[in-house]
């Protein structure tokens, strides 16, 4: 359940309609906030205030789990709260600094998750939220403000907080899938989610996907998302993942650090049609400019478009990394998906 709730949701609660709801709120009975898309909210601490000072008859057990859900709320306080309601991302960034630098493991969590909820696409929060924040961590480092331990752990901690956020990315998508998704909605405004088709219980994305070129079937396209030799950024590769499987694209995450020659191998057996590498700070010598274009020529030969993003810290003007495109975010990668593939709809 959202830590928001909508008008609809509040008026099922209160076993009303959603014009009482909005006559309440306009009397300032119970304080409302209103999203970008100007949409009412309703906090969930008001809503129990408005609940017990109106005597409106809940279940107790509706009541407890209320506020069961504020208290997992209360580490994160109203101004944050209402920057995620106005999406004010400069200073979801710079709040989202803070709680890395405090090491403030569920901060992090939670705002992530909150920004989701908010309905802040997975590139938004990586290109405006998560970028920014750890571009100043970085500076943080190299300024010696911060020692390498330091930095791991902060590093750790947003890792974490992604995979969290995935998680629930995964939990409401199998929902979406069993057809529970009728409460995940602004305002009644029709969500979409509910294009979705509904899919078989596999772990394979659902959404049909077509390469506007090839094949119109329903098989959805694989996506290969890796590093390439001694990179060990990964946080954006997250991003660019999270960015593909909301997209309809069955994400095949390699990571870290791969040599070219393993990398061929499993591209043999998995057969996808894309594959995302990232460059952050790998140094690009001879050799490995070498194996990596015979790693490129190999992708185009397979027609597999190879996309590759970053910021090409390590790349030499004697070597220029070659690629079918170079994405400049997270926001760029997504115009590419859409432009290049048949997306149904984008879910966020
Ligand atoms: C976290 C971090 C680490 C972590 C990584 C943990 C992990 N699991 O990923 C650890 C501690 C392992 C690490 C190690 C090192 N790091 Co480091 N690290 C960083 C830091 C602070 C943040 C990187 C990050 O996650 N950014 C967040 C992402 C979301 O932002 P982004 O990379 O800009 O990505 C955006 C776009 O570029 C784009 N994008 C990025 N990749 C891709 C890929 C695709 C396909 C697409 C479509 C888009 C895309 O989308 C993203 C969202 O907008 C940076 C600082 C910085 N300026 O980034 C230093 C930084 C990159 N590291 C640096 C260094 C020096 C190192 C080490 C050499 C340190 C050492 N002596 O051990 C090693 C190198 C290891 C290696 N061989 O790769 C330097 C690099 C300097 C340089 N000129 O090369 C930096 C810049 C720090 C600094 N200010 O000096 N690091």
């Amino acid at each position: 359940m959202n830590h928001y709730f909508s008008t609809r949701e509040l008026s099922k609660l209160c076993g009303v309609g959603e014009t009482t709801v909005k006559r309440w709120s306009n009397m300032g009975l119970i304080k409302h906030h209103k999203t970008v898309g100007r949409h009412r909210k309703f906090k969930l601490e008001d809503v129990l205030d408005f609940i017990s000072k109106n005597h409106i008859q809940i279940p107790n057990e509706q009541i407890e789990q209320l506020k069961l859900e504020k208290q997992s709320s209360d580490n994160l306080d109203l101004g944050a709260e209402i920057i995620l309601v106005k999406g004010d991302t400069d200073a979801l960034a710079q709040r989202l600094y803070t709680s890395l630098c405090a090491k403030n493991k569920q901060e992090v969590e939670v705002l992530l998750i909150r920004a989701f909820e908010q309905k802040l696409s997975f590139a938004t929060i990586f290109d405006k939220m998560i970028a920014p924040a750890m571009h100043k961590v970085g500076n943080l480092w190299e300024n010696q403000k911060i020692c390498s331990a330091e930095e791991h752990v902060i590093s750790n901690i947003m890792v974490e907080a992604i995979m969290r956020l995935k998680t629930r990315y995964e939990s409401l998508q199998s929902d979406i899938s069993l057809g529970v998704d009728d409460d995940y909605g602004m305002d009644g405004e029709p969500t979409l989610y509910r294009h979705r088709k509904r899919h078989d219980q596999t772990h394979r994305i659902k959404t049909p996907i077509n390469d506007l070129e090839q094949d119109k079937a329903s098989k959805p396209k694989v996506v290969v998302c890796s590093c390439p030799e001694i990179e060990h950024h990964e946080i954006a590769l997250q991003g660019v993942a999270l960015v593909c499987a909301s997209h309809g694209f069955e994400v095949l995450y390699v990571g870290r650090a791969v040599p070219f020659k393993d990398l061929l191998k499993f591209i043999e057996v998995s057969e996808p049609g894309l594959v995302c590498m990232l460059f952050t700070s790998a140094k690009i010598d001879e050799m490995l400019y070498k194996r990596y274009e015979q790693f490129r020529k190999k992708m185009a030969r397979a027609k597999i478009k190879l996309i590759i993003g970053g910021q090409f810290l390590g790349e030499k003007k004697s070597f220029p990394i070659k690629s079918d495109f170079r994405a400049f975010n997270c926001v760029s990668l997504e115009q590419y998906l859409k432009q290049n593939f048949q997306v149904s709809s984008s879910i966020l």
